[in-house]
């Protein structure tokens, strides 16, 4: 049997195109972005048999995709998992309006938050939507996931949400295909209405996502993909969720776990499957990565006095991603914890390419700042969040995509004059574009950095939205032409643009300053694809 070499990423988008994906919308974000790279490579979207493009945000994606499943066709979108909280309202929405051809939403949740400000678990947002959830264990769950997926979304005309965890997004295993699916032809919705919510369609809506709850749940008693796995010794039943499953099995030579395990890969929660394993043992243990959210279910399901162990009573730490080793303790077996590092191993923090031109934006920018007091500089997500290390200490925030321009006026409002916010070209079409507005329309006295790399660099050099836009943009969005300027971040001419600064944070008004040139590490990429006269992997 032929397999394919994939990560879960990429199981994920392969399964999407043999399952007759027709469009996928996405904007880039760690540990989802290889499913649309992956995609945007392919034969598929090369010959144009399907659309694949990145979008300005998780929420123009999201609502691109709808479009698609409201033409009958199948529709994927993808996003790390805080992208999801950019993507919200329309989500939600979309369990009220329903689908029409299949949508999947594949939400890549970053535990231990190893490039992410926050652990967030997406499985409440499934939850709180009212929508079936998939969550895979490895790879070929995910591939076959993808086509389950969508006929379970087009079955109950509904999005399916799937939730994967870095682990699963960046391993590799050996994955088998499926044939493949013709893409659905274009269908409108059967009923008129479907798409519109006004409050009279929308309540009716709502009831009926309400009277499809247990058949979502008949549903999950009957998947393969919530499994009883019986054993002999019924001291303990072990409850694993999507990869934490993977985890407790590696604990074992022979894979067989001497307790029954209920191995769980689909939402809402197989009850009665729950409560078998409930009754049947003296007590449970559950293994799930992120927050605590089957663990408290059950807590509430069917509080009778047995032992629910877990996150919440501190079987398992509270936070961080789960580990084979953390399961073992857990389970109070043998644990291999493996050698410590050599001496010869020395930690490598993060920092700013060589020659990277958010080194002489903020050289410039701390220059200009030095006759004021520190702890006004309002920063974004970007590479040009590493400002915040030595030796710049250059930034005092970074919250969330676009917060750069909205703290700022906030602070810059109410006293903290002048206020600076630094924030990339993609972050800036992401999210930064109506804050800017904002402050134009109540003139903050703030100085906003635009640092223009060309490239969406930290998730790998996508293509960036705003690449030969900003000047317009802001113009457009009234910025005065005489407070937008464009500099070359460069050492040759820092006391230039260092001037420039200066004399902007002495205005009492909104001011653009757009340092430009393109990231070095897509620079390198360009020139290497040019000499060898191949297309840059990188789109
Ligand atoms: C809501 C959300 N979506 C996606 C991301 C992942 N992400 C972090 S920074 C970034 C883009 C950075 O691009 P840009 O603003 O151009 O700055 P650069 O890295 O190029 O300096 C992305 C997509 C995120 N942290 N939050
Ligand atoms: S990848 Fe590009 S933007 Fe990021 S640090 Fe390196 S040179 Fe700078």
């Amino acid at each position: 049997m032929h397999k394919l070499p994939l990560l879960g990423d990429e199981a994920i988008a392969q399964g999407a195109i043999d399952a007759g994906l027709s469009g996928l919308y996405a904007y880039p974000g760690t540990p989802s972005t290889e499913i649309t790279e992956y995609v945007l490579k392919s034969k598929e979207a090369k010959e144009g048999k399907l659309v694949a493009s990145w979008t300005s945000n998780e929420k123009t994606a999201m609502e691109a995709t709808m479009g698609v499943s409201y033409i009958g066709k199948r529709g994927l979108t993808c996003m790390k998992h805080v992208g999801l909280n950019v993507a919200a309202d329309a989500f939600i929405n979309s369990a009220i309006t329903g689908a029409n051809g299949g949508l999947m939403v594949v939400a890549a949740d970053d535990p231990s938050m190893h490039s992410s400000q926050n652990e967030q678990d997406s499985r409440f947002f499934g939850n709180f939507a009212m929508l079936p959830m998939l969550e895979p264990a490895n790879q070929q769950e995910a591939y076959d996931m993808m086509h389950y997926g969508y006929d379970l979304s087009e079955k109950y005309e509904i999005p399916v949400l799937m939730r994967i965890t870095t682990r699963l997004a960046h391993s590799r295993a050996g994955v088998v295909r499926k044939e493949m699916r013709e893409q659905n032809k274009l269908k409108l919705p059967n009923t008129p209405n479907q798409f519109i919510l006004l409050p009279a369609n929308a309540r009716r809506r709502y009831k009926m996502l309400l009277g499809t709850q247990d058949a979502f749940t008949t549903e999950s008693e009957d998947s393969v993909y919530n499994k009883y796995i019986d054993a002999d010794n019924k001291k303990r039943g072990i409850i694993a969720c999507g990869i934490s499953y993977n985890y407790l099995i590696e604990n074992y030579a022979d894979q067989k776990v001497p307790f029954p395990v209920l191995k769980i890969g689909q939402y809402p929660l197989p009850r009665k499957l729950i409560e078998k394993m409930y009754n049947e043992c003296d007590e449970i243990l559950v293994l799930e990565e992120g927050y605590p959210l089957v663990e408290e279910s059950l807590r509430g399901y069917m509080n009778n006095g047995k032992p629910i162990k877990g996150r919440l009573d501190g079987t398992i730490p509270r936070d961080g991603e789960l580990n084979p080793n953390i399961v073992a303790k857990a389970m109070g077996i043998e644990n291999y914890e493996g050698r410590e590092p050599s001496e010869q191993v020395v930690g490598r923090p993060p920092s700013l390419c060589k020659g990277c031109p958010h080194i002489y934006s903020y050289n410039a920018l701390n220059e200009a700042l030095e006759k004021y007091a520190k702890g006004r500089v309002f920063s974004d997500i970007g590479c040009y969040t590493l400002g915040a290390l030595e030796p710049f200490t250059a930034i005092n925030t970074c919250v969330d995509m676009g917060a750069s321009i909205t703290m700022a006026k906030g602070a810059a409002d109410t006293g903290l004059v002048p206020a600076v916010a630094v924030i990339g070209d993609s972050t800036f079409t992401h999210s930064g574009m109506t804050g800017l507005l904002d402050a134009i329309i109540s003139n903050s006295p703030i100085t906003v950095l635009i640092l223009d790399n060309e490239t969406t660099a930290m998730t790998g050099g996508q293509n960036s939205n705003a690449k030969g836009k900003i000047e317009d943009i802001c113009k457009g969005l009234g910025v005065l032409e005489e407070h937008i300027h464009v500099l070359i971040p460069l050492h040759k001419h820092h006391h230039k643009n260092m001037e420039v600064i200066k004399t902007e944070l002495e205005y009492h008004g909104v001011s653009v300053i757009i340092p430009r040139r393109e990231c070095i590490q897509t620079l390198a990429t360009r020139i290497r694809a040019e000499k060898n006269k191949v297309k840059p992997a990188i789109q």
